[in-house]
């Protein structure tokens, strides 16, 4: 019986958290600025396209290598407001460095 709640209770938290389908290619994330709102718990689903890529989002403590082709999930909760730059963390190319994005807490 008990764990019959818990289950009802982890499908409830998964309702809640709105995923964000993301693509990563040479050299941009698409899309590249999210907003979300305090306290939301964030999911985003990345897959890159044209090659290995990486997300960094340095404010919680994400950095994960984005293997070409298979869906990445990264879940989070956005406890903190700002705007907090996200990047490619996996060197693919010269365009690298300007390969990056916002997170917006509003
Ligand atoms: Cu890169």
């Amino acid at each position: 019986m008990l764990g019959y709640v818990v289950v009802i209770a982890i499908a409830a938290l998964a309702a809640d958290a709105g995923s964000i389908t993301m693509t990563a290619k040479k050299y941009e994330f698409q899309p590249d600025v999210i907003k979300v709102k305090k306290g939301d718990h964030v999911k985003l689903s990345i897959t890159a396209l044209d090659h290995d890529h990486g997300f960094k989002l340095e404010a919680f403590h994400i950095d994960e290598k984005l293997e070409k082709g298979k869906a990445v999930e990264v879940e989070f909760t956005a406890d903190q407001t700002g705007t907090f730059p996200f990047q490619c963390s996996h060197f693919c190319g010269l365009g690298h460095k300007k390969m990056k994005g916002e997170l917006i807490v509003e």
